[in-house]
């Protein structure tokens, strides 16, 4: 792996409508990730959080069902070029979430120089809604749709062309709350998913294996986007939108771990941890707890 990591910090919370979760990039850093990092001798440099706009009022539908786009739309061009800065110095860009909209800046970042990028979805939910299919209007929602060049101009067009990764190159891992809208675009376009119903058949060990191999096959890179809501709720309530039945923590750590074997993950981002709902900030220690483990971290 990468031995010089940049830490960027991106406090949006306009994805979503549960307020707090902007606060994610602070509580994550107070539950020691820096430390953990350079415990595993990473030379860790945090760039500190991206400024966020603010609306003039929240959750205003303002176009196309799509919930503070312009604000959304400004973030996101900003994460792209934080990015490109970052892997333009040589290192790892590992963002810290803020909700998941933020993955269309990262991935419009991370897919300038990678134009074969794979990419490992690990949510509860697809985030393949459009405008259109959103039953929410919420753009973290549709960050995947959006970086496979699906759904608004404006979110397509971060970072100056589209798409950023092709449907093939993508598996989604711990899906259980899929929307009408993106069940039809996952057999559209034959993305390969993992729903909780594979993980608990095959189990955790088997589908990272598979996911591995699909997300190398002819690619230059491999973005991981880990939205904490994929795990289990017991096991990280801090999440604006839970939903029962996910992997457990110690699931997700040994798909980390494979991972971290495996050596193939070349950007990531942890996203959707919310202080307000947490308890006892146990979504974010998990959060950094992952991140160690995806990082090389063993007990022995
Ligand atoms: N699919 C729903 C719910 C949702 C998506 N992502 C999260 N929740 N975290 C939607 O609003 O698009
Ligand atoms: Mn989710
Ligand atoms: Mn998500």
């Amino acid at each position: 792996m990468n031995k010089k990591i940049s830490l960027i910090g991106v406090p949006m919370d306009l994805g979503q409508m549960r307020r707090g979760v902007d606060m994610g990039p602070s509580v994550i850093r107070y539950a020691g990730v820096v430390e953990r990092l350079e415990n595993l001798g990473y030379e860790v440099e945090d760039r500190g959080d991206l400024r966020i706009g603010r609306p003039q009022r929240y959750d205003v539908k303002d176009k196309d069902n799509l919930k503070d786009l312009d604000v959304v739309v400004e973030a996101n061009q900003k994460l792209a070029d934080e990015v490109v800065d970052a892997v333009s110095g040589g290192a790892f860009p590992l963002i810290l979430g803020g909700d998941h909209s933020i993955a269309i800046g990262s991935l419009a970042g991370v897919a300038k120089d990678r134009k074969n990028l794979g990419v490992i979805w690990y949510d509860a939910h697809g985030d393949l809604n459009t405008g259109e299919t959103s039953p929410s209007g919420n753009i973290h929602g549709m960050p995947l749709s959006a970086s496979i060049g699906l759904g608004h101009d404006q979110l397509t067009g971060i970072g100056g062309f589209s798409p950023k990764v092709k449907p093939e190159n993508v598996v989604i891992i711990g899906a259980r709350s899929l929307d009408e809208g993106e069940r039809k675009l996952i057999k559209d376009k034959g993305i390969r998913v993992y729903t909780m119903h594979e993980i608990d058949r095959l189990g955790m060990s088997k589908v990272m294996e598979e996911a591995a191999a699909h997300v190398t096959n002819g690619t230059d890179g491999v973005h991981l986007s880990l939205d904490l809501d994929a795990l289990d709720p017991h096991d990280a309530p801090g999440v604006g939108t839970p939903v029962m039945g996910g992997p457990t923590y110690r699931e997700t750590h040994l798909a980390m771990e494979i991972l971290a074997e495996k050596n193939i993950i070349t950007s990531a981002e942890f996203v959707e941890v919310n202080p307000i709902l947490d308890v006892k900030n146990q979504t974010a220690e998990a959060a950094v707890a992952l991140i160690g483990s995806l990082f090389g971290e063993k007990l022995l």
